[in-house]
Order: structure tokens, then sequence, then C-alpha cells
């Protein structure tokens, strides 16, 4: 093994792996795993004891012994700052450097959680005027309309740099939607900011060598894609 190995289980947030290293210019190998049917395929699960994706096998500095690191934060900082010079991350010296940290953060901490929580709660409820239903509705669309706030009054995340914190966060209003819908008719900033982020060519290149039959435009487009076959959150008694 040599290099940087990527395993992105496809239609996921590993697509964010890519995405970074096609920004940075860094080589790697893209090992694409499919779904089986929703969770990691076997040979994906023993790479890990998570057994989920994002997974790089790092073997640049050891061949013999390649790091094995998870999680796409933690990815995301490994890579940005072993083989990225920095690149993509604002340094504690720049006047934006807090509102880099707290969007980095905000999208696996805050916003994941809060769509999955409301695709299961969904699941569990007996429709939309559940008050279980209702409750999470809430606090979700008040999560959704802190980052449109954000994006309104704001090129990027962080502020006027695209950055790292971009790169976490495009996920959840492009390819998530195909597990938990968002529609961003609501939401005209959060559209705007995802057009601009998703027109970069290293976007580009990364969803097709990693996702190609995914169509980006759908991904987009106000309304959302198509759900994917089998996501999780159909009402129970549906
Ligand atoms: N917080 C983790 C979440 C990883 C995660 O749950 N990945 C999903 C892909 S979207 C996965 O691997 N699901 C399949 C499974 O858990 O078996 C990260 O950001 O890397």
């Amino acid at each position: 093994m040599s290099g940087i190995t990527v395993h992105h289980l496809q239609v996921g947030q590993g697509e964010r792996i890519p995405w970074l290293l096609e920004e940075l210019g860094v080589p790697y190998q893209l090992k694409k795993h499919k779904r089986s049917p929703i969770f990691s395929p076997p040979e994906l699960q023993a790479l890990h004891p998570m057994g989920a994706a994002p997974v790089i096998e790092d073997a640049t500095f050891d061949k013999e012994n390649a790091l094995v690191l998870a999680e796409s934060g933690a990815i995301a900082e490994y890579l940005i700052h072993k083989h990225g010079n920095g690149r993509l991350a604002l340094p504690p010296s720049h006047k934006d450097y807090a509102d880099y940290l707290y969007w980095f953060h905000f999208s696996n901490s805050t916003l994941q959680p809060a769509l999955f929580r409301r695709a299961l709660v969904r699941g569990m409820s007996s429709g939309e005027d559940d008050p279980r239903y209702k409750g999470v509705e809430e606090r979700t669309k008040r999560t959704l309309g802190h980052v449109e706030n954000r994006v309104a009054n704001n090129t990027y995340l962080a502020g006027e740099e695209f950055t790292a914190a971009d790169v976490m966060t495009v996920w959840s209003f492009t390819t998530m939607r195909k597990f938990e819908p968002i529609d961003l008719t609501e939401y005209p900033g959060i559209h705007k900011w995802i057009k601009t982020c998703t027109d970069r060519p290293a976007y580009r290149t990364a969803m097709q060598k990693g996702d190609p039959d995914l169509n980006v435009e759908e991904l987009i487009s106000v309304k959302g894609p198509e759900r994917f076959a089998g996501a999780f959150g159909a009402p129970a008694n549906k």
C-alpha cells in the first residue's frame, strides 16, 4: 500500500473527503463501497471498529503500517494539516477563526443529529400532527434557520472565504436529502450557498469519481432529489 486511500460508502457523507482532497490537490486512491442494503458491507466494517464511512488509510509516512482514521471531521483536519499545509482551515490569527471552528463542528455536532432525529421521530410518530414530531420539527426549523441566517449574510459559513466548514456541511443539503428531505423554498440563502459551493470544479470531480450515478442537478435543486430506496423516516402508519 502507498499514499492515501479513501474508503467511501456511496450515497453518504464520505463524499466530503474526496471533495476536500480535490480542493487541496492531494492525490488519493478511491475505494468505493456499496450499501448492503443500507449499512456498510462486511469489507468496510472490517476496516474500523465503528464500521462506518468515511475511513482513510494513509501509508505516506509508514508503508508497512498504514494509519487508519475514521470520523469525517477528524479526517478533514488530519488531511488539511498533514498533507494540505493548513489550506481550507483558518488559523487562530485569522479574524474569522472562531466562526470557522464553530461552523466546522456545527455540521456533525448539531445539524446532522437534528436531521437524523427528525427522520427517526417521523418514523415513530402517527403523523405530522403528532406532538413528538411537532417538537423535533420546531427544533429542526430553528437549526435550519440558523444556517440560513448565516449564509444569507455571508458568502461562506466561515465568512468570505471558502473553507473546510463548507465541505463538511454542504452534503446535509445535497446528498443527505436523499434520506431526509428539506425543501429549500424556505431557505433561499442556503440554496444560493450550495450552488456556489457545488459549482466548484473540485466538487464536480469528486462527485463524478465517487458517485457517478447521482444526479448533481437534482441534489442541488430547490425540492431536492428522489429519496434513497429504503430510507428510514416514512410515517409508521403509512
Ligand atoms: N460521524 C461520522 C458518521 C459516519 C457514518 O455514520 N457514516 C455513514 C454513511 S453516511 C455510514 O457509514 N453508514 C453505514 C453504517 O453505519 O453501517 C462521520 O462523520 O464520519
